[in-house]
This record gives structure tokens, sequence and C-alpha cells, in this order.
């Protein structure tokens, strides 16, 4: 056997499994079809749930977040100049952690770097097989030579794109799946954030989300239609969209500057059943998708590894099972109560083309029962601290 666990995708998905199973004495080989740089130069997440946070300190890729990342103790929802505070602090005791993707990922291959481990980058036509025998096989084109290597299990860490959940037989598969209308404008600005928490706005002209990656350093969003273009969006009218959407007193304060990225992601809500055919075990992206609004893609990749490092380590180093057989139920049960929320934050802030003026007024007093309810906001800050693994 050349690897004890095969890890197919070098995302964060991929890179945190096998720091962890590294770290268990768990031999792995990584297959990530991009290059690094590319893998890298991607943005996306920034907020760090607790349950992710305590996984990087397990993993030791900890130091440069806990000195660069901000803990965060709460977040504000508006509804044009009614703002709600959601201080998750006082509500549940624990905060979030702003510390970006691209970060953790550096951090994953910096240290798996200092393991030694083999991660191999500009794989092609990557191909899963003999997942019912005694040892498992992944075939892949390396530089235009076809390699083979052979496994006790695969973990499919390959996104929404990628080859391992298309491997499970279609009709095996029982999928679900909410395309929303919209998607994401984003951009980052090397701006001082205009305020000291996120801000997630809901505007008659559609929702907009104010966050950020460090003092210097300001990451914005504003609902956009399917049908715009990057190109479509000059700054001067993204400043001026998302200015709309903001509070009064937060756009007056605002400062605005050239993008130096600019990017437009859509929204889906999707899950794929079971996350297991044989010897392989899907984990993040490649089984589900969120909508970014309940900031939970990140982090529900963070507890499918919780999940699955452990049954792993169970099975190879001391003969049980059991976390093998129980994998797929286990993590989905945590999936489907992040996607309820991430689906709820998403309905409730964004405005659906040819809605009515009832969906305005529903928009509007969910944020009046906020602020009226602390158990309103206790509930939302539950959800989005992250909950229990
Ligand atoms: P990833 O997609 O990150 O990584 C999969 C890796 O597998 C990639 O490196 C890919 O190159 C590789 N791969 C694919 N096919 C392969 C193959 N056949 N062979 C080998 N390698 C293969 N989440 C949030 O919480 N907040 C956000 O704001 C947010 N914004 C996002 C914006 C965008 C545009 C996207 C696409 C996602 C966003 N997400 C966000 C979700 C995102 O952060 C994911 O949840 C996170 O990247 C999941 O990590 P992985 O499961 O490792 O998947
Ligand atoms: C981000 O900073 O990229 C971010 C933060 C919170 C979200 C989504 C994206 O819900």
């Amino acid at each position: 056997m050349d690897t004890q666990v095969a890890i197919i995708g070098g995302g964060p998905s991929g890179l945190l499994l096998s720091q962890l199973l590294n770290k268990a004495g768990i031999s792995t080989i990584v297959l990530e079809r991009s290059t690094r740089e590319h893998v890298l130069s991607r943005i996306r997440a920034g907020i760090l749930e607790w349950g992710t946070v305590e996984m990087l300190r397990k993993a030791g890729v900890n130091l440069r977040m806990e000195s660069e990342g901000f803990p965060h103790d709460g977040c504000y929802m508006t509804d044009e100049d009614l703002m709600v505070h959601i201080d998750f602090k006082e509500l549940t005791g624990k905060q979030v952690m702003v510390y970006g993707q691209t970060e953790v990922t550096a951090d994953l291959y910096a240290a798996q770097d200092a393991m030694g481990t083999q991660i191999i980058h500009e794989v092609e036509d990557v191909k899963i097989l003999d997942l019912d025998q005694e040892e498992a096989a992944v075939e892949y084109t390396l530089k235009g030579e076809r390699k083979r290597i052979t496994c006790a299990y695969v973990a499919g860490c390959d996104g929404f794109h990628g080859v391992s959940r298309k491997t499970i037989p279609e009709e095996k598969r029982r999928e679900f799946e909410r395309v929303y209308p919209f998607g994401w404008l984003g951009i980052l600005s090397e701006t001082p954030p205009c305020n000291d928490e996120l801000i997630y706005c809901n505007s008659p002209r559609g929702f907009a989300l104010a966050s950020m990656r460090n003092a210097k350093l300001s990451r914005y969003y504003i609902q956009v239609p399917l049908t715009d273009k990057v190109e479509d969006w000059s700054d001067e009218a993204f400043w001026e969209e998302l200015k709309s959407r903001l509070p009064s007193e937060t756009a007056a304060k605002m400062q605005t500057g050239p993008s130096i990225e600019k990017s437009i992601a859509p929204l889906r809500s999707f899950v794929s059943e079971p996350l297991r055919w044989g010897r392989l075990f899907l984990v993040g992206d490649a089984a589900h998708i969120v909508p970014p609004t309940g900031a939970k893609g990140l982090n529900l990749a963070a507890s499918d590894v919780h999940y699955l490092h452990e049954a792993l380590v169970d099975a190879l180093t001391k003969g049980d099972m059991t976390g093998i057989d129980t994998y797929s139920e286990v993590a989905l049960k945590r999936i489907w109560k992040a996607m309820r929320f991430s689906w709820s934050m998403t309905t409730m802030m964004h405005r659906f083309d040819g809605e009515d003026e009832f969906a305005g007024a529903m928009r509007r007093s969910t944020l009046e029962h906020l602020a009226s309810s602390e158990t309103a906001r206790r509930e939302l800050a539950e959800n989005y601290i992250g909950l229990p693994y």
C-alpha cells in the first residue's frame, strides 16, 4: 500500500485532514489539481467558528491566526437605519475569529511542508477505484505520465466541481439543491473597515455585507442579479450602491478606495447523501455547499474533518470501525443544521425578484423581533458561532 489515506484536493478540507492524520502518525498523499499559487490566490471565507479555531490549534497551525486574527464578540444586523447588535459573547459565552481562509490555507501548507507530507500539484484526470476491495486505488496523470497509488481509504476533499462525489453512482446519491436567483459581488480594498464588527444589511435595494480581514483590509459584498458581470461594476458604482444599502451613519464615515480583488459568487444550498461509498468519504464542499450568508462553508468543512479524522485514526490505529461506519450519519446531522441556518439567513436578508410588499414587511419585522427579543438574538448567535460538534 503506497499510503494509508489518499486525499483528493489540497484546499482547507484536504490540508486540515492531512495535517491531523499526519500528527496521529497516519500517512497521507494529497493530490491537488491546481498549482499552489492558484490555490492561495483564492479569496473566500473570512469568519472562523470557535470550533474551527480549536481544530487549527489541535492541528498545530494556530500561531499566525492567534497573532494576526481578530476575535469578534458580535455582529450587526440592519434594516435601513434599524441596527441590531447580536452580542455572541453575552448570549453564548463564545466569539468568532476574523481570519481569512486564504491565510488558513497558507498556514496549513506551511505546516504540511514542515512535516514533509507528499502534496502533488497539477494532477489531471483523477480516477478513484477499487472502493469495495481490500485496498482502494487512485489513478492520475502528472506531466503526461499516468500514475497509480494504493491506499486504505480515500478522502474526497475536492470541492463542488471535483471528481469524488461523482464517483458515487448517481443512482446511489440523493441530492438536495436550492439555487438562489442572485449572486454576491465582493471586493477587497486596502481601506479601514467601516465598523468594528461585521454588518449584515437588509435594504429595499438588496443585501449588503460589511466585513474585513484586518485593520487595513476591508471585504464588502452586495447582492447582484445573476445576469451581472464583474466588468459591469466600476469601483465607484460599487461604493455608491454599497453605501445606499448601509445605515446612513455608517455609510457617511466609510472610507473607499480601489478594489484589489473583485468577483461575483453564485449562491446555492446543496447536500449530497451519503458521504461514504465503500472506502471513499466526502468532506467539505465535495459534499455540501451553503450560501455564504451564514459564514458556514469553511466551518462545515472543518467539522466534517473533525468527524472523519477521528474515525480514520480509530480505524487505522485501533481497528475500531465505529466512526467509519457512522461518519455519514453523524456529519450529516450537523451539516443539515448549518444548511437550515444559512438558508434562513439568506431568505431573511435578500430581496427576491417579483416579491410583494409583504416579503419586505416580513424581513423588517424579523429585525424588529431580533431587536426586542433576547431569545431570538440567542438563537441566531448560537447558530452563527457554530453548533457543537
Ligand atoms: P475547496 O473548493 O476550497 O477545495 C477543493 C480543492 O480541490 C481545490 O483546491 C481544487 O483545486 C481541488 N480539486 C478540485 N477537483 C479536483 C480533482 N479532480 N483532483 C484534484 N484536486 C481537485 N465560505 C464561507 O464560509 N464564507 C465565504 O465568504 C465564502 N465565500 C466563498 C466564495 C467562493 C467564490 C467560493 C467558491 C466559496 C466560498 N465559500 C465561503 C465557501 C468556501 O470557503 C468553502 O466552504 C471552502 O473552500 C471549502 O473547502 P474545501 O472543502 O477544501 O473545498
Ligand atoms: C467574509 O469576510 O468574506 C465573509 C464574512 C461573513 C460571511 C461571508 C463572508 O457571512
